[in-house]
């Protein structure tokens, strides 16, 4: 059964009636610019066909009458749990009963708090959802969600902005409800996805190209089955270094205000001036910066060789510089490195688990993805899940 048809059938058991509505947010992969879209960098994310979806209705109409204490209530199919929010419930994160908000519904209730500090009616609603992007995994389930919810409230709210708005107010929920520093590629990649295309962002002039994924070429992920803990702290901790960074090397470079305005030339001469790991951060930084600058000129004139070396250097200054791989991500880049037909393997997303991306020669794919599988498997015992991915559209209401 498809997820909009179970959803449809369980919202009809909890509420009694079908579903209003039925909205879809992707997840993302990310090619090319890890850790670069809070400098201000240039990324490369698609959106992939795994997405969470929503099926909801307006809250029922005698409980919109007060709107600050219209409650919206949430089912999550995904672990069989309730939860309740209201706008006056809200800043606390509790439930109208006083219990606390659980976290998964802090993205939602993070949605709903963004909208309404700029002025877009987040109406009450009742739905459910659940999704199919595995959570923590480095393929942004958490955009997606608030992406979806994003997409149900513009319909329930009757106001309308361009997806980019409500990727930048995803991610103004996720940094200062949800408590996690992020950039915008995620709630970006979700929002304004194509079909079949890559998107080449800058993040800080926010102009974004479609560009069209090689025809020869497959993106498969790869899921080491390593889920990512507790890590907003590690994450937070990475910003902050490359914060430092750009404050440090502002007294030889005091035009730069992101490390994206820092060539790798100038950082080698200034770079002594840096903490030993703040060092290391920034070079990751500036050097992923440097790398995914060179990413279109090679997809455009298919030198998918030359792309595909990036992506394996982009995946050892992770493991060695950034620090955000994990064994588990290793092995399963350096196997994929070494198949035939990998053009290029790397960890994708946050790190410190999660999943691998891979370019690979579309007419080897299938072998492929079988041979990472036995090979991963043979070397950590675990039994990972492979897929070859499509890009797919961004978040909108299904018909
Ligand atoms: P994931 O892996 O989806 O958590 C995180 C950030 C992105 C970006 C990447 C690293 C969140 C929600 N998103 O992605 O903004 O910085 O890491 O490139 O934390």
């Amino acid at each position: 059964m498809t997820i909009p048809t179970s959803l449809t059938e369980i919202f009809r058991q909890k509420f009694g009636a079908a579903p209003a509505f039925i909205a879809r947010a992707p997840g993302r992969v990310n090619l090319l610019g890890e850790h670069v879209d809070y400098n201000d960098g240039f990324v490369l994310p698609a959106a992939i066909d795994r997405a969470t979806y929503i099926a909801f209705s307006p809250a029922d109409s005698e409980q919109t009458l007060a709107l600050s204490t219209a409650e919206t209530t949430l089912w999550a199919a995904d672990f069989n749990h309730q939860a309740i929010f209201s706008p006056k419930t809200l800043a606390a994160k509790t439930q109208p009963d006083g219990s606390p908000l659980p976290e998964w519904a802090w993205y939602p209730a993070g949605m709903m708090w963004a909208l309404t500090q700029a002025g877009l009616a987040a109406p009450a609603m009742k739905a459910v959802f659940s999704s199919d992007v595995p959570r923590g995994s480095g393929l942004s389930s958490s955009a997606s969600i608030e992406m979806v919810f994003g997409v149900a409230w513009q319909k329930l709210g009757g106001w309308s902005i361009p997806p980019m708005q409500l990727a930048q107010l995803g991610q103004k929920a996720e940094n200062k409800y949800v408590g996690v520093n992020c950039g915008i590629m995620d709630q970006f990649a979700s929002a304004c996805g194509e079909a079949d295309r890559l998107l080449y962002l800058d993040c800080r002039s926010l102009t974004w190209q479609a560009v069209p994924l090689p025809k020869n070429a497959s993106i498969v992920v790869a899921d080491t089955t390593i889920r990512r803990k507790l890590t907003s702290g590690e994450y937070n901790n990475r910003r902050n270094a490359c914060e430092e960074a750009v404050r440090l090397l502002k007294a030889d470079l005091p035009g730069i205000t992101a490390l994206r305005d820092v060539s790798v030339e100038a950082f080698n001469r200034f770079s002594s001036r840096l903490p030993v790991e703040v060092e290391k951060r920034a070079r990751h930084v500036v050097e992923e910066v440097d790398r995914s600058r060179q990413a279109i000129p090679l997809l455009e004139s298919g030198n998918l060789a030359q792309f595909g070396k990036l992506m394996n250097d982009c995946h050892a200054s992770l493991r060695d510089l950034y620090e955000v791989s994990c064994p588990e991500l290793d092995v399963m880049a350096r196997v994929a490195q070494l198949l035939p037909g990998c053009y290029g393997a790397r960890l994708t997303g946050a790190g410190f688990g999660g999943c691998t991306v891979n370019l690979v020669a579309q007419d080897q794919a299938e072998d492929f993805a079988k041979a990472l599988a036995a090979g991963y498997e043979s070397e950590t015992g675990l039994h990972p899940e492979i897929y070859i991915c499509r890009a797919s559209a961004g978040a909108g209401l299904l018909e």
